[in-house]
């Protein structure tokens, strides 16, 4: 039988390949994002020393001791040079906490800080912490604004499901000490909500997502926006629906902003996800849309539909038919790193670059929300395209001819 030290070294030679493989490209995108071969943080990823006890005496036949399930929906931030995801990670236990991964080029090789964060509570402990946004404010503060869920207090006898979402807040300068504050004050229970990066009218700002339950948002008609004075004591009493809800669309059910929006010459850029009901259960899509530099809450361009789906594996995990995001970073170059989630289950990357989504946003269609102004989107390209294949610079049937530009 394979010996102790034996087998703990080959768990480590395989934890490090996995650790340092390089990821690549996939080929054939379609112009506007590219994903990436590998998934670049799964459950494999987290350090073994926070999984088995080393010591042959109390672990002898070197078992995993503590699980983790799945490492998802992660808070992103540029830091020191460095790409830097405050991963959600959830245990076997289903408890979710946050931990960082960092990476050299934002691609691979991510590999985690040595201790999870410990977050503080506060008076009333959370049951479960997810889904944090980071944003470095111009107040000189890392927030970390997350969901923070507990057991909903009037859920009738024998309901142990019935949970409460709130906001909770915390802030950091180094990302190692966090320091806790008061959750966010609000009328209606809150997830997917994020701090805007700049002073507005020296407010802080929220994008919000009221939602009249734990899972349904209810009469909550979309994205929200809200002022707040004083973060260590914030309170949004006036929520303006910014990013509205539509029937037959992909944000028909609900919908929430993913991470803080990136300034850019021509507006707000924001990522946001969309989902919609089905027979098989409910589609997490991302899209994009664009808000005005100086008013950030006032939309200027939304393309119809989703900006990204799930696709092969994607689809698949603990909660199918999945993509969520909350995490993005901008490089000064102008390239953009998308970090994703598929089904509740993994981290992705994709790479686009702040012109290519300008561009996406202000010249896909809007959404005509009836089938007839889909088929006139359509109908008004090829007619483009006729005049332009006319001028047989390309042609239809030999496309060999097409030069990149
Ligand atoms: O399971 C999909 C997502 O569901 C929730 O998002 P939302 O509040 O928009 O429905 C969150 O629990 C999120 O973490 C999860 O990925």
């Amino acid at each position: 039988m394979m010996n102790f030290r034996t087998k703990l070294k080959q768990l480590n030679a395989v934890h490090d390949e996995l650790i340092n493989r390089e990821n690549k490209k996939l080929p054939f995108g379609n112009g506007i994002f590219d994903r990436y071969i590998n998934p670049i943080i799964t459950a494999e990823h987290t350090p073994l020393f926070w999984r088995y006890d080393f010591n042959s005496e109390t672990n002898p036949f070197l078992m995993e001791r503590i699980g983790v399930n799945a490492t998802f929906n992660a808070g992103a931030i540029k830091w020191n040079e460095k790409y830097i995801l405050v991963v959600r990670v959830e245990g076997n236990d289903r408890k979710s906490f946050f931990a960082i991964a960092e990476s050299p080029n934002g691609i691979d090789n991510f590999r985690f800080w040595e201790d999870p964060i410990s977050l503080p509570e506060n008076e009333e402990p959370d049951t479960n912490i997810y889904d944090m946004r980071l944003t470095a404010h111009e107040d000189g503060w890392i927030y970390g604004v997350f969901c923070s869920e507990r057991k909903d207090p009037n859920a009738p006898e024998g309901d142990l499901s019935s949970a409460v979402a709130l906001a909770g807040i915390a802030r950091t300068k180094d990302l190692l000490t966090w320091e806790r504050l008061p959750d966010l004050k609000t009328i209606s229970q809150q997830r997917n909500v994020v701090l805007h990066p700049e002073f507005i009218d020296g407010k802080y700002a929220l994008y919000t997502r009221p939602q009249d339950g734990f899972i349904d948002a209810g009469k909550g008609g979309g994205i929200g926006w809200g002022m707040v004075d004083d973060m260590t004591n914030a309170e949004v009493t006036n929520e303006l629906i910014i990013n509205e809800r539509y029937y037959h669309t992909i944000k028909e059910l609900k919908n929430g902003e993913g991470p803080h929006p990136i300034k850019t010459k021509k507006g707000w850029l924001h990522l946001a996800h969309g989902v919609r009901a089905n027979c098989a259960g409910l589609r997490y899509v991302l899209y994009l849309y664009l808000t005005d530099l100086l008013d950030p809450a006032k939309l200027i361009a939304e393309p119809a539909g989703f900006f990204m789906a799930p696709q092969a594996e994607e689809r698949i995990g603990d909660v199918s038919n999945v993509l969520f995001c909350n995490g993005w970073i901008a490089d000064e170059d102008g390239t953009v790193f998308i970090y994703y989630a598929s089904s509740d289950t993994r981290m992705h990357v994709a790479t686009s670059t702040i012109e290519k989504m300008l561009d996406y946003c202000l010249n896909t269609p809007a959404d005509g929300l009836r089938s007839v102004k889909s088929v006139e989107s359509i109908k008004e390209l090829i007619a483009k395209n006729k005049v332009f294949l006319a001028q047989d610079i390309y042609s239809l049937s030999d496309t060999s001819k097409i030069t990149e530009n």
